[in-house]
């Protein structure tokens, strides 16, 4: 399927059914009270998180969401049905921004979570609501109220607790494909990858209760000035900014590059894409080591510590290491969620304030 991030819609909500203005009926009193029902509410449209998703494709067939509308309000106090909600599912992740003002609406953070982003409209009203004592034949009724409708860009960042950057052909499909069930195209050149993958990674359910999994990202490989939009890299540096951990994949057997040159430009492109990216938590893996004397290898993991990094060394190709790198990228994932869980409430708020505000505009008429 067709790897997509990044998507313009229009979503319309529902119009609230009107209410009507009718008088109940009899032969005998033919000047009987109001009998108007209520319309029923317009449908609203949502997005939903769905962990089984990661791609916006299903989007692109069409250029409208709508939900249905209500329906009008009936005689006898009939209120009319409430429209349908439209209900769009979408990758947990997905950002959503008004198309034309830029600003963020909200955010779908997991799965499950629903976002309003059109409310439908208020439903109309009978004219039973006007009878008084000095008013018993009202002729007055409201109609029903317009569904929201928006112009909305969702842009998808992907969600993985580990990011590898690595140059192209470091290695860093064949990881994946050696450590966790996605099989990533791999190939003796590069650029090989052109659409990240995901790939659940297993590490071994050494407490006995709990399965030690994580979700590991493969992105295109980087080159220098990949910040600046140069390669395939830079589109999608945006996928790594959403993972706890960098995992730097150097093949030490490159022939272009030591492999602290290469950290040093990758490290610099990350920097340079944002702070944020740049010193997120990291450590270096270097790869290829079957390539290698052992002596080689104990030298540029020294170097790369002197640097103050942490190193690994593997064969993704022997699988020599693998074992130990899924440990430790567990262990240090552990240690960074444990450190944002302590931080989460300052998010919470950040999060709330979006929605919030977004709800109480809806309840104020302000959207
Ligand atoms: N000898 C050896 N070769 C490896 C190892 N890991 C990967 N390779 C080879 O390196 C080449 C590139 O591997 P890929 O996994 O496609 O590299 P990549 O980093 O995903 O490359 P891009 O997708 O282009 O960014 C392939 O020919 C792999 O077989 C390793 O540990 N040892
Ligand atoms: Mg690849």
């Amino acid at each position: 399927m067709k790897f997509i991030d990044s998507i313009a819609i229009i979503v319309r909500a529902g119009k609230g059914g009107n209410g009507i203005a009718t008088f109940k009926t009899s032969k005998a009193k033919p000047k009987m009270g109001p009998d108007g029902g209520d319309g029923g509410k317009g449908g609203s449209v949502y997005l939903t998180g769905d962990n089984g998703v990661n791609t916006l494709s299903n989007l692109r067939f069409k250029g409208i969401y709508a939900a249905e509308d209500g329906v009008q309000g009936g005689a006898n106090g009939c209120t009319g049905r409430c429209g349908k909600d439209f209900i769009i599912t979408v990758p947990v992740g997905t950002a959503i921004f008004d198309a034309e003002t830029k600003e963020l609406l909200g955010e779908v953070m997991h799965e499950d979570h629903k976002v309003l982003i059109a409310k439908g409209g208020q439903k109309g009203l009978g004219n039973m609501h006007w009878a008084t004592a000095t008013h018993q034949r009202p002729e007055e009724s409201r109609p029903g109220g317009k569904g929201e409708e928006r112009n909305i860009q969702l842009e998808l960042k992907l969600v993985a607790d580990v990011g590898l950057a690595g140059f192209p052909n470091a290695g860093k499909s064949t990881l994946l494909s050696v450590i966790s069930a996605a099989k990533p195209k791999i190939a003796d050149y590069p650029f090989t990858t052109l659409v990240p993958n995901l790939g659940v990674v297993d590490a071994g359910a050494n407490d006995g209760y709990n399965l030690k999994s994580f979700v590991m990202a493969d992105v295109p490989g980087l080159i220098e000035f990949a910040s600046e939009g140069k390669g395939l890299g830079h589109q999608f540096l945006k996928h790594l900014e959403r993972t706890s951990l960098i995992t730097y994949l150097v093949d030490i057997a490159d022939e272009e590059r030591t492999p602290v040159e290469a950290l040093q430009i990758l490290k610099h492109e990350l920097m340079s894409f944002s702070q944020d990216l740049g010193s997120k938590p990291a450590i270096v893996v270097l790869n290829k080591t079957d390539l290698v004397d052992a002596d080689i290898v104990a030298k540029w993991t020294a170097e790369i510590e002197k640097l103050g990094h942490e190193v690994l060394t593997i064969s993704a190709v022997t699988n020599k290491g693998l074992q130990a790198l899924k440990y430790r990228l567990y262990d240090l994932i552990q240690v960074y969620k444990n450190q944002v869980a302590l931080a989460s409430d300052k998010t919470e708020e950040i999060t709330n304030f979006l929605f919030d505000r977004k709800e109480s505009n809806d309840f104020l008429g302000l959207n």
